[in-house]
């Protein structure tokens, strides 16, 4: 695990890396199959944010606990979950994490900490809060990361939960993904023009910042940060980090033709790609692991994808059995 920034090791810097080519492989491939029409779930890719993900299993343990909400793909192989258990679950396969039944937007594996996404937005964020509590009152010292959007933050609940987070000074960091939309809406049609999401946070006294989501140096530090300031003094903290889609809201493809998003602001943030940023820093020889990396990993994605097409569909017998299975 990473405790210190400028300890971090060459070789812990380059898996942050090869994570974050992993989160986009992975959802390449998944955007490449959709099309096929055998994976009949929704997705909300992350392309375009996953610089945000990437550092997770790095810098967390595996009893630190991280929920999501409907675009979680990235936070769920981000922290190290099981990427074949997933791809299975997306063809709604029995082998999958959830035998089936849950598909891309209620990922789950408590052996990795990843306690669960859900599609109702805001919907794990008082989910992550009632953790955090229950690691404060069993005395334990594992940090509960809350991941949502923009859009999130529109919900009462969210508010609730921060007020219950201060008053109860719960080791709960609040990560918004501020992609500036929710759907087709931008924010300045949801949001007063002056206002600044992390801001909200500060006058609910929880301690904010704001940082670029998608330079993976950034990312890193501001998370490694955070966590260490949260356990150190016990308090919860909200990180509002800047980024942005780039596909559509739901679904494989681009929307760009339906102009819900300017030119000019799509143009300006394909300049800020993560994946472009990284290689941008990188040296040549890191520029080569990854290469050999990349090839190897899109091997085995190839293999898994296979496999999870072969595979047989859950029985209808089963279909109202282990829905709230604790040894699930
Ligand atoms: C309570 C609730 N209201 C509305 C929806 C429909 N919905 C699904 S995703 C979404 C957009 C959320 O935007 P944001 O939180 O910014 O996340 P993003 O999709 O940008 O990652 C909406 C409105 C929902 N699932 N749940
Ligand atoms: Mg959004």
């Amino acid at each position: 695990m990473v405790h210190s920034i400028d300890k971090m090791k060459k070789k812990q810097s380059l898996e942050i890396f090869k994570n974050l080519l992993k989160i986009r492989l992975t959802e390449e491939k998944i955007s490449k199959e959709y099309a096929k029409q055998k994976m009949r779930c929704p997705v909300h890719l992350s392309i375009g944010q996953e610089a945000i993900a990437a550092p997770l299993k790095f810098l967390l343990s595996k009893k630190d606990i991280v929920v999501s909400g409907h675009r979680a793909h990235a936070h769920y192989i981000g922290k190290g979950c099981d990427i074949e258990k997933f791809i299975f679950e997306l063809y709604l396969k029995e082998k999958g994490f959830a035998r089936g039944k849950a598909g891309s937007m209620h990922l789950f594996d408590k052996k990795n900490g990843f306690y669960g996404s859900s599609p109702i937005v805001a919907n794990a964020i008082p989910l992550g809060v009632g953790m955090g509590y229950f690691n404060k009152i069993n005395k334990l010292n594992n940090v509960v990361l809350i991941f949502f959007g923009d859009g999130a933050t529109e919900e009462g609940v969210f508010y609730e939960s921060l007020n219950f987070a201060a008053v109860h000074s719960l080791k709960v960091i609040f990560i918004c993904e501020n992609n500036l939309y929710s759907v087709y809406s931008g924010l300045k049609f949801r949001q007063p023009k002056s206002r600044k999401i992390y801001k909200v946070s500060k006058s609910l006294r929880v301690s904010s910042i704001r940082a670029d989501g998608n330079d993976i140096r950034h990312t890193t530090k501001t998370l490694l940060n955070t966590l260490n300031f949260v356990k150190r003094n016990s308090k919860p903290v909200f990180i509002e980090f800047s980024t942005f889609r780039f596909v559509e809201h739901c679904g494989p493809n681009e929307d760009d033709h339906l102009n819900y998003r300017k030119e000019s602001e799509i143009k300006k943030w394909t300049k800020k790609d993560p994946l472009k940023k990284m290689y941008s820093f990188i040296n040549a020889r890191d520029k080569i692991l990854l290469s050999k990396f990349k090839k190897k990993f899109n091997d085995r994605l190839n293999k898994i994808f296979l496999k999870a097409q072969k595979l047989s569909y859950p029985k209808s017998s089963v279909a109202y059995t282990n829905l709230y299975d604790e040894k699930n």
